[in-house]
Order: C-alpha cells, then structure tokens, then sequence
C-alpha cells in the first residue's frame, strides 16, 4: 500500500549545489538541488506538482517548437520530458549531431524560457517507436556486445555516451541547480519488462545503471520507469493507462509517486484501424491520480509529431500520437487539449491541500468515495463514481452532488466542485484538410523508371542478413541469383508456370523474373516474417531472379535488439519438372541501396543528373520516381500531401524527407492507416519547391496526389443542462473558491484570433454526431441558429448563455419531455475582414 501515508522526512541525498545565476528578468535566483520526499519533488526548496508533458524535439522542426511549448503552458502545464535520441545524436561513432530539430540544447533552453521544467529521459534505449529504440547502428557492430544487460563493451558504450549527455547539460547550465530547466533524469527504460531474460546479469546491470547515474552528480533526482527494484534514491515511476489504480507504488516510503507515462491514445503501426484515448478517460486516471497522492503526471504525448525520415521503428506509422491533446501539426486537439486545461486549473486550485494536507478517504456509496486533503483551512476532495453505467448523487459535508458514471468531481475547497472529468465544458473542434489552390495549380509530374541493377559486387552462398546488408543507411538491398532451366524442365501443358516461393524474415520484398516484376508482399508489425509466392516466367536458358528486399525501421524493444534478423532466408521454385529446385545455397549477389538514392535525386543536384520523363496517363511501373515543381500553399496553416493514389515509398520536399508513406497498407476497416502525411512549413520556400517521390508498387496513380492546408477552424461547443461555468472563471480567496461573474453556457473561441464566420449547426434538444458532423435528434429547435448567431457572429469569443435555453425550450418540438437536453453548435471560423 502506498496511498494515503504520513509525510517522512525530508531527504536531502544529493549535495547542495551552491551556484547562483540571474534569471531573465533580472531577479536573482539562487537554485538548489531538487530533491524529493514522500509527497512530491522539492523544487527550490518547495513541494511542486508536476503537470508535465511529452513533447519530443526530433519529431517536429525548431519553427513549430515556440509555438508548441506555448500551448503546453497555456494548457496548464508546467513541465515538458523529452527522451534523448542516442542514433540521432551520435549517428557515426564519435561524430556528434545536435543541429536543427536535434538542438537539444536550444529545445531545453526554450523550455525554460517558458519558465516550465524539463526531465529528460536519457535511456539510452528509449523505445519511443524510435529506430532502434535510440541505439545507432554502429552500436551493434561493436565486437562481442549484448545491450542492456551486464556487458563490458555495452556499458563502456553507454557509460560515454550517458556522460557525453550529462556533460553538455552541464556546460549549457541547463540543469536546476545552476538554474537550468531539468529537474529530473531517467536512466534506462522500463528495464522489468526485459530484466527476466538476462536473469542475474540484468540485476547486476540496472545497479551499475543507477550507480553510473549518481555518480554523474547532476544535483536532480534519477528515475527508473515500470523499474519495481529501482535502486538506492532512484523513484520508480509509473507507465501506463490507469496508474491511479494499478501502480504499486514507490518502493521505498520517502519517494514520491510519479508517473511518467499516461498514455493519450496509442501509437499506431501501418494496418492499425484510428484508436482514440477519450479526453473523459485520461481526465478521470489523472484525478485519480492526483487523489490518490500522485504528484507527477506526464501525458506521453502530449504532441506527438511526426517520424521523418527512416526514424519510425519497424511498421510504426510517420505520424506519431496524432491523437495526443495536440495534433500533429501543432493544433489543438479540441475537446482534449481543453478538458485537460480545465483538469489542471482545478488541481491548481487544490495544490495546497494536496501538497501539504493529510489525506483520508471516506466512503459514500457502493461505488462512490470521497478523498479529502486537508490543510488547516486548506480543503480539496476528489468525489469519485466508479459506476460504469450509472449516474449518482453523493452527500457530501450536507451538499449534494450528482455524478456521471465514472467520474470524478474536484472540489477545490471541498464545497464548490469547479471540475467533472466526465463533463466536457470546453469547447471542440473538427481538422480539415483543404485542397491548395496554388500548390496544386500547374503539377508536371515527370518519371524516372528505377532500372534493375546489373552489378551485385557482395556475393556469398546464401542470402545476406539485411540489417548488417544495409546497416541503417538505406531500407532497401538487392539481391540476385540466376538458374540454367532446359525446355524439358518447364512444365509442358499450355498455362501452366512455375511459382517462386521466397520466405523472408521481414519486412517486405519486390521480387523480377527476368526482368519482369511478378510481385511483391510484406509482413506486419505482430509477424514480420512473410512468404511470396508468385507465378515466375521461366524460360529455357539462364534465369535472373532479383529481389529488392526492404526494412521499414529497426525493431525498438525487447531483450537482444542487437540480434534482430530480416531479409530473405529461403528461396524455392515448385512446379519444375523435376521437382522443387530450392536456390537458397544457389550464389547471391547483393547490392545495398537504391541508384536513385545514391546519386541523391531527390536534391536538386541530383535531380538534374538523371533523364526525366512527362509521366504518361497509364498505370505505372513498379519502382518509380516521380517529380514536380510546386509553390508553397496560401495562408500560414500547416501543410499536409494527401497520398491517396499511391501505394508505398517516400517522399522528399527539396530534399529532405518528411517520412516514409504506405497508402495501400489498410487497416481492418479497409481504410490506410495514414493517407495525410505532414510537410513541415520550414521545408518549402514560397516558391517553386521540388518534391520527390520513391514510389515502389505497380499501378499507382501520382495524379491523385494533392496538396492541402490544414486547419481546426471547425470548432464546437456541446454542452446539457447541468453544466458547471468553466473552471478558468473559478479562483481561489485563501481557502474558499470563489467564482464571480460565471454563468453556465456554451463557450466558444477562434484559434489565432480568427472570428466566427458562419454558424453551420445549432440545436437545442437532442442532437448528436460530434464535431464538423452534427444532427438534430427528435427534439430540437430550430429558431437555436438564430440566437447563437446573434450572440457569435463576427465576434473572436462567444458565450450563449443558458438562460437562453429557458427561452429555447418553449419552442423545442419533443416527444420525450423527459429527455437530457443539450445544446449543439458548430461555427467556422475564418480570417478577419
Ligand atoms: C569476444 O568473445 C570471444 C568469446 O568469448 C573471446 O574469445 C574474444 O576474445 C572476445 N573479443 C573481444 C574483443 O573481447
Ligand atoms: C472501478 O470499477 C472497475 C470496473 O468497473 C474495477 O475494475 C475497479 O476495481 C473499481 N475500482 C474501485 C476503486 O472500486
Ligand atoms: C488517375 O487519377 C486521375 C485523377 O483522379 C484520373 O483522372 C485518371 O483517370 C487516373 N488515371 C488512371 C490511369 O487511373
Ligand atoms: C427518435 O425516435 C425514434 C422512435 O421513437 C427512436 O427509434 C430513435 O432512436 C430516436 N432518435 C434519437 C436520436 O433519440
Ligand atoms: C501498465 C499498463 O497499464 N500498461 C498498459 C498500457 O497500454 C497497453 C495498451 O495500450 C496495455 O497493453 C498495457 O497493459
């Protein structure tokens, strides 16, 4: 048990650092080490709670971060965690990279700026659906390694590397005690989830981890996420859905209970159906988080970006937690990002209670309870319905309260409940992709056809392993055999051919008879392994059989990473005459990469250094370039290609790569898993903008390709009777919420002072649908259009009062007087006349 207990002593085990700095503003602070107790992390010498956020700085461009750290903080945050990216920091060993959005350094620096805390998660393995989980390849070059467990050469590795990070923290003042932003490290990651397979090694390991980390004295506390055993004063912290409820807790009494990762939804593969995390669910496991005496969330994500490049690990999609309180391109998740805010102005609201108040627990009713902290005068209480179903009213300190089927209310100061989890009163909204009337204008899509290769200068008996074959450098390797056939081989009755079988380890593969592509297949993220089997057109005389072989991503968890295998392994040709002819043991030859790629053609120089044809109307070629010139779309919202018409490859907008796309991969609901994929605004200039297409699949259609603007100008406000005023309205008089001047209503407010434009739905009654898709139900009011009109049109913000709905009902037509009544309304915004 570890909720509720008595506050232990305060331990201070890290030296004090005593270094001063001046702050921004000119003030003097005088930084010391964080620590921690029982309850929270002490921060300068206080108790904090930590609302904190993933946002990883690899996964956006340095333009998007300003904007992206500033709604974390207007979303009531004030901590980002980033990961540290090992294979994007130090890609050839001893060549370090830390430019552009791998600036770590500036990443960290705008952290605080925002006058928000940083915890950076070091690893080195880090997962994150990251190549690799973080390691560079090279790293498993090293002779005699195994990661992750007690290996001289992985801990020498990792032990230069840890200390290469630490180190630059240092130089750059970046961590708390000199008046940096970092208030917390994390070494290793999710270490239990592996730790069995490496038996006593592993728990020699992780102490020499926790030691390596002490040892580097960077005056913050360390964690050690899902790590029961976290050694010495390393917390183990929680990760997962629900830790309110299923955490354990820290495994001594003077740490606190943090958690790390609370996931917002789930990241997807290609062939994953859209997953949604409701903002009602994350609500509820963070308040009962907090009630329970947690005193750090961190939403994992909280943006989650995009995977450029070959940076996703195996079969991971190129966006990454769209479905985070931020999207993908930097907007607003409405409901999500909203109800989340309003979450955190309510625990604001109790911090005191929480932070220094004794908890208890009383119980209500069969499924209700009420957790109270209290501090003097200081009150906060979390009255909780755990019914899945039903709604119930609770007594409470002689008040009433109703709550919805599993939620939580927070009561400030254990009266005026200012927040439900299950009551969305912020407002929604709806993304729209928008056809560009300039990029799109004038598209001159040319082709140039990847040739077969003629020359496989590696050769060996059997095929090679494709990730030692490509070592990270390219997804793609060839691979050749040829067979003498004689006519008697052949099968002799009209229509009937051969079939090539080729099993492959994963992930994908193209296979040429010939000359003639006869297919190609791929495995999935759960089976990577796969089997092509295809009619070959043999003929009498020498044969070419040629592969292209092909990775999507490193593999990024598990024990062993470093011996991960892929690649063709058996090769068979059924239906000869005499019998199956298996070629695995034939000779191969093997060539790394693709010619395009080499001579770089998607750059401009190397596009210019190959023959580019007019792409004809016919269906195309497997194995196909494709160019064009484009300007960059009207306006300054995001941009977004949707890739419908295309099957798998890449794209590059002069030159650099916005990730790999794969449209015909569907998921169950025979939908592709990604068809939008994202090009950050900083890869285009205003005019005519190279773009560069690697397209592997027969028959697609590059003319279906569009580019579109992206914005949540859709947005919504869908609120019944017994809504509460939002909780930004709420404040706190010494230890009584007061609220002055808050009316219930529908709340409504364009992004980037944008005005409403038109009001697209309203209705009072039932309707249902959500945001950009509403109906009227079977009560409804029509004349609701009017009044919202008159209250929104032309203006920035709006409140419809609901007063109004009194006035509304008389004219609703219904024929279930008893029904929940909800007003319903849809506005788009536009740009000021
Ligand atoms: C690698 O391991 C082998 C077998 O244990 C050993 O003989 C060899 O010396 C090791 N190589 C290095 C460089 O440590
Ligand atoms: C809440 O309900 C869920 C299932 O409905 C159950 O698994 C869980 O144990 C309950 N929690 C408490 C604290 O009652
Ligand atoms: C390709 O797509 C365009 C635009 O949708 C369509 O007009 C054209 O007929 C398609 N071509 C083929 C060969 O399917
Ligand atoms: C409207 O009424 C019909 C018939 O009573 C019922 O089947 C339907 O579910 C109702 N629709 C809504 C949205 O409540
Ligand atoms: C600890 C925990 O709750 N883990 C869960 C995280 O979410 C995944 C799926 O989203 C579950 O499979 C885990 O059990």
């Amino acid at each position: 048990m570890f909720f509720p207990r008595k506050i232990t002593l305060l331990i201070t085990i890290f030296s004090l650092l005593c270094s001063f700095s001046i702050n921004a503003d000119g003030k003097r602070s005088s930084p010391e080490a964080v620590t921690y107790d029982a309850r929270s992390l002490i921060i300068n010498g206080k108790r904090e709670l930590i609302l904190s956020g993933s946002i990883h700085y690899t996964r956006s461009t340095q333009d998007m971060w300003g904007k992206l750290l500033s709604m974390a903080k207007e979303g009531g945050l004030n901590t980002i965690q980033t990961y540290v990216f090992w294979n994007a920091h130090e890609p050839k060993q001893g060549k370090y990279v830390f430019d552009g959005n791998y600036d770590l350094v500036k990443f960290i620096k705008m952290i605080g700026e925002q006058g928000m805390y940083a915890v950076l998660r070091v690893g080195p393995f880090i997962q994150a659906e990251w190549s690799h989980g973080g390691f560079p390849y090279w790293l498993r070059e090293v002779t005699n390694i195994t990661f992750r467990t007690d290996n001289e050469p992985f801990k020498q590795h990792m032990e230069k590397y840890v200390r290469f990070v630490i180190d630059k923290m240092k130089e750059e003042k970046l961590l708390a005690p000199q008046g940096g932003p970092i208030i917390l490290a994390q070494i290793e990651n999710e270490y239990n989830t592996i730790q069995v397979a490496f038996k006593e090694s592993g728990t020699k390991y992780i102490q020499w981890a926790g030691n390596l980390a002490l040892g580097l004295n960077a005056g913050v506390p360390w964690i050690m996420c899902k790590q029961k055993d976290a050694p010495g004063p390393i917390i183990n912290t929680c990760n997962g859905r629900h830790c309110g409820d299923t955490f354990t807790g820290p495994n001594k009494p003077n740490k606190p209970s943090l958690w790390t990762e609370n996931w917002t939804a789930q990241f997807r593969v290609f062939g994953d159906p859209p997953s949604q995390r409701a903002a009602e669910d994350i609500a509820y496991s963070v308040a009962r988080f907090f009630s329970k005496g947690g005193s750090m969330n961190n939403y994992y994500m909280y943006h989650g970006g995009t995977n450029f490049g070959r940076t996703s690990s195996s079969f991971t999609s190129t966006r990454y937690y769209d479905e985070a309180p931020v999207d993908e391109y930097g907007l607003p998740r409405e409901p999500k990002w909203g109800h989340l805010s309003d979450l955190h102005r309510a625990i604001k609201l109790s911090k005191k209670a929480l932070l220094w108040g004794n908890p208890s627990v009383q119980k209500l009713g069969p499924d209700t309870e009420a957790r109270v902290w209290e501090y003097g005068a200081d009150c906060a209480a979390f009255l909780a319905n755990n019914a899945s179903k039903k709604e119930q009213t609770v007594t409470f300190r002689g008040h009433e309260y109703l709550l919805p089927p599993r939620s939580i209310s927070i009561l400030s100061d254990c009266k005026t409940a200012v927040y439900n989890t299950q009551t969305i009163v912020a407002q929604h909204n709806a993304r729209n992709f928008i056809r560009s009337e300039i990029a799109n204008k004038n598209l001159d899509w040319k082709i140039n056809k990847q040739k077969l290769p003629s020359q496989f200068p590696l050769m060996s008996k059997e095929p090679f392993e494709l990730y030692s074959l490509t070592k990270d450098t390219t997804d793609y390797a060839w691979y050749s055999t040829h067979i003498e056939l004689q006519q008697h081989d052949l099968p002799m009755k009209k229509g009937l051919h051969p079939v090539i079988r080729i099993a492959s380890l994963g992930h994908g593969l193209l296979c040429f008879v010939n000359g003639e592509y006869v297919g190609s297949a791929h495995g999935s993220k759960i089976e990577k392994s796969f089997v092509l089997q295809k009619r070959a057109p043999l003929q009498a005389g020498t044969n070419h059989i040629i592969i292209l072989a092909y990775l999507v991503g490193l593999a990024d968890s598990g024990p062993y990473l470093e011996r991960r295998f892929a690649g063709p392994r058996s090769v068979t040709i059924l239906g000869l005459n005499t019998g199956t002819l298996d070629l695995t043991v034939n000779g191969w030859g093997h060539l790394v990469g693709l010619k395009g790629e080499q001579k770089k053609i998607y750059t401009k120089e190397g596009s210019e250094k190959v023959k580019w044809k007019k792409a004809p109307a016919t269906q195309a070629d497997a194995l196909t370039w494709y160019k064009a010139h484009f300007d960059a779309p009207e306006g300054d919202n995001p941009v977004a290609i949707r890739m419908i018409g295309m099957g798998k490859g890449m794209v590059w907008i002069n030159g650099k790569s916005i990730g790999r796309y794969w449209t015909s991969y569907l998921s169950p609901l025979l939908q592709p898993t990604q068809s939008e994929y994202h090009i950050p605004r900083s890869y285009m200039k205003p005019k005519d903008n190279l773009i560069v297409v690697l397209e592997e699949e027969q028959g697609t259609n590059i003319t279906k390709v569009e580019f579109l603007v992206v914005d949540r100008d859709t947005i919504c406000s869908h609120v019944s009777e017994n809504y509460p005023p939002p909780v930004k309205l709420f404040s706190k008089k010494g230890s009584i919420v007061t609220v002055e001047d808050a009316k219930p209503g529908a709340y409504l407010t364009c992004p980037d002072h944008k005005e409403i434009g038109t009001v697209e739905f309203a209705d009072y009654g039932d309707p249902w649908g959500s945001c950009g898709t509403f109906f009227s139900g079977n009560c409804t009011t029509p004349a609701a259009k009017e009044v919202v009109e008159k209250y929104c049109l032309g203006k920035t913000s709006c409140m419809v009062p609901k007063a109004e709905t009194a006035h509304l009902k008389k004219k609703m037509s219904c024929p279930d007087p008893n029904v929940k009544k909800k007003l319903a309304i849809q506005v788009k915004c536009v740009k000021k006349k």
